[in-house]
């Protein structure tokens, strides 16, 4: 008697598929027709975290892709059919935006009924929605097709410019059952799948010559720079060189913010006097005033302030977006930049010492002025006086992540701390996007095993406040912080009607938002001066428990939009 040839089925194809190319840890949230993929992922070793919604859950797969990208791993995101999906779709869009690498893969209804718009549960055509908002769309209809979808993702994910990848798996994939060991091999472990790309060594020769030839040189280093994880030769590049250089938000501590060449003290003083800048990883979007403008000494919001441009950027596209980039260096990162080292060789002349000391004078000035504000202690507290305590906790610890969204807390959080190394500050990236929070912060934990710090603004933690409990669930070493000061930018607004609502940028005042880790078996600490806060963060740190610090800051600390609010429309007509 023959016994029956060992199957295999549809989920255990795509959990194998994920494993075979060490994708470890799926962000997600169990439903129709997922929950037995969540189940059957745990049951095979991967680590399943499960959130409260699923754009958080897309968040944490999408920082996850940041940390894990260089090395071929993207964050994963599972959802259900049509509401979920969409949950996770703003995550997903956010990820391509910011050029992280993240597959979000959601389970979807009947093809046949949702194709002739029968009205099936949960119907819609993911696929097509998805397209526009990512870098590539893919279905799987049938098992032995699975191999090829996870490679496809995966590829598409952190190949070239890395970005969001949306994975459609209709629900009867799962059930398919096929040979075993046909299915084992019809799996594809993706071979080199973040290839590298060589810079022609005529374009880095044309970048040597203009950086040559600079008087007053200037390098951005951007998240990409961060994300390529060519730490050591980035920083030879800068330190090598001479030329001082801008940190964009996520590029800090590639190197330590308190290095001699930083000229973060200085930006509004290097950005419009530079003849010479070289973005490393950075685009010439809003964050950079599209690089004209009177923030680079342009007459006008759109005149050209007449530096020159050197682009490193695995995009051939990104180059001229906005102004004309004179040496354009294609290429991965990594490449890129041991390129330049090696054809800088032993004798690259220093810049000139007009510049960088002219620049040393300018940043000496304002790090004295900003080390006199901090070192004031009003009650209540402000920005500047609970930041001064979480500078000396993130120099004290900078193994630590920190992650940081809102609008005041953001803009003072980045100027004020200090970050040391690389890849450890995330924050709401290309779109200035609120909500990234408490996602981000367990996948920071999740991926690093460090210690997080997420320092947020009251307003950005209601986007994803509810993953408190995600985090007292899987015990994680997270202290969130929230700059509470009582609204939107700050608590005083008035109702302009007259009415009884309060205006709608004014919270509750005095909430308790440490109540809420309590209700989950957190910590939570209720911070009304600068002792009690840095008692609470170096508790938080050394017990790694969950905790949550309600840090009170004076309800009129905050200014509208923090420093982006030259954005706001002005109203033409007075009424
Ligand atoms: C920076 N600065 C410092 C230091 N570091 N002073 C002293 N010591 C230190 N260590 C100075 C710096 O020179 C600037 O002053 C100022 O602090 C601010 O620096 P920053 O943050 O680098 O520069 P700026 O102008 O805010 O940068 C522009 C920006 C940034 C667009 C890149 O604002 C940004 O990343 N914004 C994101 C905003 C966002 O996404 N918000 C969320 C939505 S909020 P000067 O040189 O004097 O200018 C919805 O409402
Ligand atoms: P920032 O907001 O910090 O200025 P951006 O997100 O605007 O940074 O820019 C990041 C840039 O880095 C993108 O243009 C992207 O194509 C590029 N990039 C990402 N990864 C790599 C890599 N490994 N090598 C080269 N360029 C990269």
């Amino acid at each position: 008697m023959t016994s029956a040839p060992a199957l295999t089925d549809g989920f255990h194809l795509f959990l194998d598929a994920l494993k075979l190319n060490g994708i470890n840890t799926i962000y997600g949230l169990p439903g129709i027709p997922i929950t037995d993929l969540t189940r059957m992922a745990q049951a095979e070793g991967l680590r399943m975290i499960s959130f409260r919604h699923e754009a958080n859950a897309g968040n944490a797969a999408s920082i996850a892709g940041f940390l894990n990208g260089a090395k071929g791993v993207p964050g994963v995101c599972l959802t259900v059919s049509a509401p979920g999906f969409l949950n996770g779709l703003v995550a997903l869009a956010n990820a391509t935006t910011n050029c992280w690498p993240m597959i979000l893969i959601s389970g979807s209804s009947e093809r046949e009924i949702v194709d002739l718009q029968q009205g099936d549960y949960e119907e819609m055509d993911q696929l097509a929605i998805a397209k526009p908002l990512c870098k590539a769309a893919f279905r799987v209809l049938h098992a032995e097709d699975i191999g090829v979808g996870v490679a496809r993702a995966i590829r598409a994910a952190v190949s070239g410019r890395p970005g969001g990848v949306y994975l459609d798996l209709p629900a009867k994939l799962f059930a398919q059952t096929m040979d075993a060991a046909e299915g084992k091999n019809s799996l594809i472990k993706v071979v080199d799948p973040v290839p590298r790309q060589l810079p022609a060594p005529e374009s880095v020769q044309r970048d040597l010559n203009l950086l040559k030839g600079a008087k007053k040189p200037l390098i951005i280093l951007g998240k990409g720079a961060a994300y390529a994880q060519a730490d050591a030769d980035v920083r030879a590049l800068v330190e090598k060189s001479g030329i001082p250089y801008l940190p964009m938000s996520m590029a800090k501590g590639i190197l330590p913010d308190t290095h001699e060449q930083s000229a973060a003290a200085a930006r509004s003083f290097v950005l419009p006097e530079a003849d010479v800048v070289m973005l490393i990883g950075a685009r010439l979007n809003w964050l950079l005033s599209h690089g004209k403008g009177k923030t680079w000494g342009g007459k006008d919001h759109k005149a050209w302030g007449g530096q020159k441009f050197i682009q490193v950027d695995i995009s051939p596209t990104e180059m001229d977006s906005n102004v004309r980039i004179d040496a354009p260096l294609v290429g991965d990162i990594g490449s890129c930049v041991s390129a330049l080292l090696a054809g800088m060789g032993n004798n690259w002349a220093k810049p000139p010492v007009e510049w960088t000391g002219a620049i040393a004078e300018r940043k000496n000035k304002n790090i004295g002025k900003m080390a006199e504000t901090l070192a004031k202690d009003p009650a209540p507290m402000n920005f500047h006086s609970a930041l001064n305590v979480v500078r000396d906790i993130v120099k004290a610890h900078p193994d630590a992540m920190l992650v940081n969204e809102g609008a005041n807390a953001l803009d003072f959080t980045r100027s004020i701390v200090d970050m040391y190394q690389p890849r450890k500050r995330l924050d709401v990236g290309t779109w200035g996007v609120m909500g990234i929070g408490m996602g981000f912060a367990v996948a920071a934990a999740v991926e690093s095993g460090q210690p997080v710090i997420a320092i947020e603004g009251d307003s950005a933690f209601g986007f994803s406040g509810m993953e408190v409990e995600t985090i007292c669930r899987y015990n994680l070493p997270v202290c969130v912080v929230i700059f509470n000061n009582n609204g939107v930018y700050r608590g005083t607004d008035k109702n302009l009607s007259g009415g009884a609502d309060v205006a709608p940028t004014v919270f509750v005042k005095d909430s308790r938002y440490e109540k809420l880790m309590e209700a989950f078996g957190g910590v939570g600490v209720y911070a009304a001066t600068t002792a009690e806060l840095r008692r609470g963060m170096e508790e938080a740190i050394r017990s790694r428990k969950p905790t949550l610090i309600n840090a009170i800051i004076d309800e009129t600390a905050g200014t509208e939009s923090g420093r982006i609010t030259s954005l706001n429309p002005a109203a033409a007509l007075k009424k």
